[in-house]
């Protein structure tokens, strides 16, 4: 059998392990795993390891910020910057704006995305209201409709639900089979904490983080785990920046409550520091949680040498430094409160862990793959993804390991002007990113076409 395409000479990272072999791939599909395999298109990779492509569960695009405030990166943007840094998937939140049904946000976030998307796409929802009409009516609709995940905030005035709502939502996730991703903060102690500080003349965007301490996520992650099990539901903890939120999660699994866990590369590499530069530069690495410091990251590190958390997500949120549409909004240097909240990552995820985790001999091959795309796909119901085997989309991509190089603003497709990780160096670099057979990526290089497609999406299993 001829095959459209075939990669050969690559160590190949599968869930059964990592071997030498061929990969042959047929209509965007993986049909062939062995040795001699001919194909019209051949791709030498000797020396590169194939991976799943990266599966991102964890971005925002697009998502309405506020009056004034703007994202930094539409779907053309962000899905370049994903493929260019070795993704093939990205799960972006559908965030209704003010007056806005979750069923009319979806479909203006598809029409966003329409035509212009470098790799595959699948919703998240967010479920900022428990009014009658989303429980009752659009969250059955749209997770009978593939969309089986969503986020609920214990933070931020106007997305925060209440625990009672919480319980309410996920006694819906329970029914109809969907997964609860939980934003753990207190926001009462925040705004405690934030007042306190304004009073007192504390505004610059160090205080931030000095005002989301590490007590306010653990308790939250404590309350949400608490809440899951009342409900008797699976829950998602993104974004856990700390040890003590981690024992939280897993005192809880001792339990027996089903719960997962979602770290990012800010929890590893940054610290609070980095918001207390000169001026206004702190305002680059403002996001919630914020990073924490060397202590918090060797607990995470510990995590996820022990396998305790099961997904590694960028949580990229971008704004442009420079613009009063994005960290220099209206108020910003008057105050941190006012500062939009996150950082650009999605082009860097899987360098810095590939640097930081493989290349530093921390994890394993197997291990990146899972943390990075295998149980992404598992998790939230992407069924043809995250795993290079025979009947599995051909989302695959090559890296090479002995590839240094130091992260620079002007080498990332992002729509921000500005990275978190500046002059941050890597061992480790993905050279072609392919999409159901198409090369998105070479060499750094994104291809000019849009194969993505919206994806949708089985029960995830954990909710079975
Ligand atoms: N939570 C996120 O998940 N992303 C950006 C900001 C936030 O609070
Ligand atoms: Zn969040
Ligand atoms: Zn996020």
């Amino acid at each position: 059998m001829t095959h459209d395409l075939v990669i050969t000479g690559a160590r190949v990272v599968s869930p059964g392990g990592v071997a030498a072999c061929d990969i042959g791939i047929t209509g965007g599909r993986i049909v062939t795993l062995g040795t001699g395999l001919t194909g019209a298109e051949v791709i030498d990779a000797t020396g590169l390891i194939a991976m799943p492509g990266g599966i991102d569960s964890h971005v925002h695009i697009a998502q309405p910020s506020g009056p004034g405030v703007e994202m930094a990166d539409d779907f053309a943007s962000a899905t370049r910057s994903a493929a260019c840094g070795g993704n093939t998937t990205v799960m972006p939140f559908c965030l209704p704006e003010d007056g806005q049904s979750l069923r009319e946000a979806v479909t203006a976030y598809h029409a966003r995305a329409e035509g212009c998307c470098l790799t595959d796409v699948s919703f998240h929802l967010i479920v900022k209201s428990a009014d009658p009409v989303t429980l009752g009516q659009d969250l059955p609709a749209l997770i009978a409709q593939g969309l089986t995940s969503f986020k609920v905030f214990m933070t931020y005035q106007g997305m925060r639900l209440s625990d009672g709502e919480i319980l309410q939502v996920m006694d819906v996730a329970r029914e109809q089979g969907a997964l609860t991703m939980v934003h753990a903060e207190n926001e009462e102690a925040i705004e405690f904490l934030r007042d306190k500080a304004e009073r007192d003349g504390r505004i610059a965007p160090v205080h931030h983080a000095r005002t989301r301490p590490v007590p306010v996520e653990r308790e939250a992650t404590h309350r949400a785990t608490t809440l899951a099990e009342v409900a008797g539901v699976p829950v998602m903890i993104v974004h856990v920046s700390n040890g003590a939120a981690l024992d939280e999660i897993e005192r809880a699994r001792g339990r027996g409550v089903r719960v997962l866990a979602e770290t990012c590369p800010q929890y590893i590499t940054l610290t609070a520091d980095d918001l207390d530069k000169a001026g206004f530069e702190g305002a680059k690495w403002v996001c919630s949680p914020p990073p924490r410091d060397t202590g918090e990251q060797a607990a995470i590190w510990a995590g996820l040498e022990r396998g305790a958390f099961d997904v590694f997500s960028s949580d990229h949120c971008p704004f442009r430094f420079a613009d009063p549409a994005g960290k220099d909004a209206p108020g910003a240097r008057a105050s941190f409160r006012n500062i939009p909240n996150g950082i650009p990552g999605v082009e860097t995820r899987l360098p810095i862990l590939f640097s930081e985790g493989v290349s530093k001999g921390r994890l394993s091959l197997e291990t990146f793959a899972r943390l990075t795309a295998t149980n992404h796909a598992r998790i939230y119901g992407l069924e043809h993804k995250g795993a290079i085997m025979i009947g599995m989309d051909a989302d695959i991509v090559l890296w090479d390991p002995t590839l240094t190089r130091r992260i620079s603003q002007s080498d990332l497709h992002h729509g921000a002007d500005y990275t978190p990780w500046e002059g941050f160096e890597v061992t480790g670099w993905p050279v072609r990113t392919i999409l159901r057979g198409h090369t998105v990526m070479e060499n750094g290089t994104p291809v000019d076409t849009a194969p993505g497609r919206h994806v949708a999406r089985i029960r995830p299993e954990i909710t079975a």
